[in-house]
């Protein structure tokens, strides 16, 4: 490795495969791409829980609370490991929260949307889980070790999550007209944004070349969102339902389904803050970060407490 600059050694080491560590030394430029996408990733676990959470009071069973509750917390866990990946690269905890509460920071345009009835709840565990699924299978296998260790996990009980979405689903298309046309609104209301959920198309996105390079992602967005619209056009098919999307059709020649053309500038707005929901999301983080301040000023002085206790008995031993 005579002669190699650090940047050599460090490509060197994502080419064959060997995982960066915290104390690995890594560009900068790495770094920040990192901090962004890990950080964007804990929002959206935690915004997420939002529009779920709206019904677990209103959960048609004893059965489906537990259910949607352990889901919900379930995404709280996510959160929080992508949060401390994210602190293994040298960005505090608070800083990120900070980002997010002023608005700096994005996270997933999919939860600027309404939950409008409990059929929302399957259609978000089948297609938005689905989604995410398909987007951080992959990222399992990305160049940094703490967020590659972290999405074992997530994939993990993700994988649960869709399930769990898509039996609602199930459950609904064999119950009275109204649970089925509840379930087909709902379909109907969340494929566009679940489709738009994998980013800008390969051509208008400016991260996607250096990130492949870099291994943080193995697959363009484009290709993910081919495979999920390849996958849930079959399973859509199961459930009796439709997508709702004209122009979807089996194309022999490519092997794949054709689609629809995104609405790009829906996709924009809402990033841009200006979604149905996103006031109401992040009021709803800033409301509970500041009802938490107590708790934290608490748990504070308390470990100032014990502190003072610990060197007091010291000193006098
Ligand atoms: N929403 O050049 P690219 C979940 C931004 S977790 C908002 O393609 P990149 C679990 C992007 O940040 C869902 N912004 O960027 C769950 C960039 O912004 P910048 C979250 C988006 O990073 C389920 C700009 O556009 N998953 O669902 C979106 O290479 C159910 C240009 O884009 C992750 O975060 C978007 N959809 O690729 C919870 C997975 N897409 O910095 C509750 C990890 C793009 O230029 C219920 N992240 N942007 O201003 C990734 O894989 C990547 O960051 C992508 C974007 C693929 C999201």
């Amino acid at each position: 490795m005579a002669n190699l600059t650090n940047e050599e050694v460090f490509q060197d080491k994502v080419d064959q495969e060997i995982r960066i560590e915290p104390k690995d030394w890594m560009p900068e430029a790495y770094r920040q791409t990192l901090i962004r996408q890990i950080s964007q990733h804990a929002h959206s676990e935690i915004i997420g829980m939002l529009p779920e959470g709206n019904w677990i009071t209103r959960a048609p069973s004893l059965k489906r609370k537990a259910i949607l509750l352990a889901k919900v917390q379930d995404e709280a866990g996510h959160g929080l490991y992508l949060y401390s990946a994210a602190e293994t690269l040298g960005i505090t905890r608070d800083q990120m929260y900070e980002q997010l509460h002023s608005g700096q920071a994005k996270y997933s345009s999919i939860f600027n949307y309404p939950t409008l009835t409990w059929a929302d709840v399957g259609a978000i565990g089948w297609l938005v889980d689905g989604a995410a699924i398909m987007n951080q299978v992959p990222l399992c296998r990305n160049s940094y070790g703490p967020y590659a260790r972290a999405m074992v996990r997530v994939c993990k009980e993700e994988s649960f999550h869709q399930r769990q979405g898509f039996e609602i689903l199930l459950t609904l298309s064999r119950g009275t007209e109204a649970q089925r046309n509840m379930a087909q609104d709902a379909i109907n209301r969340w494929w566009w944004p679940s489709i738009m959920m994998f980013g800008p198309g390969d051509e208008a996105s400016p991260h996607t070349a250096q990130s492949m390079r870099w291994k943080i992602k193995r697959f363009t967005n484009d290709e993910l969102r081919q495979k999920f619209v390849d996958i849930c056009a079959e399973q859509v098919k199961i459930l009796g339902f439709t997508l709702p999307d004209e122009e979807l059709k089996w194309n022999d020649a490519s092997g794949h389904y054709d689609f629809g053309a995104i609405d790009w500038t829906e996709f924009n707005n809402v990033i841009r803050g200006n979604g149905p929901c996103n006031k109401q999301r992040l009021d709803a983080r800033r409301k509970a970060w500041n009802d938490g301040a107590w708790v934290r000023e608490a748990a504070m002085a308390h470990t100032e407490k014990r502190k003072n206790r610990m060197a007091a008995a010291e000193a006098a031993a």
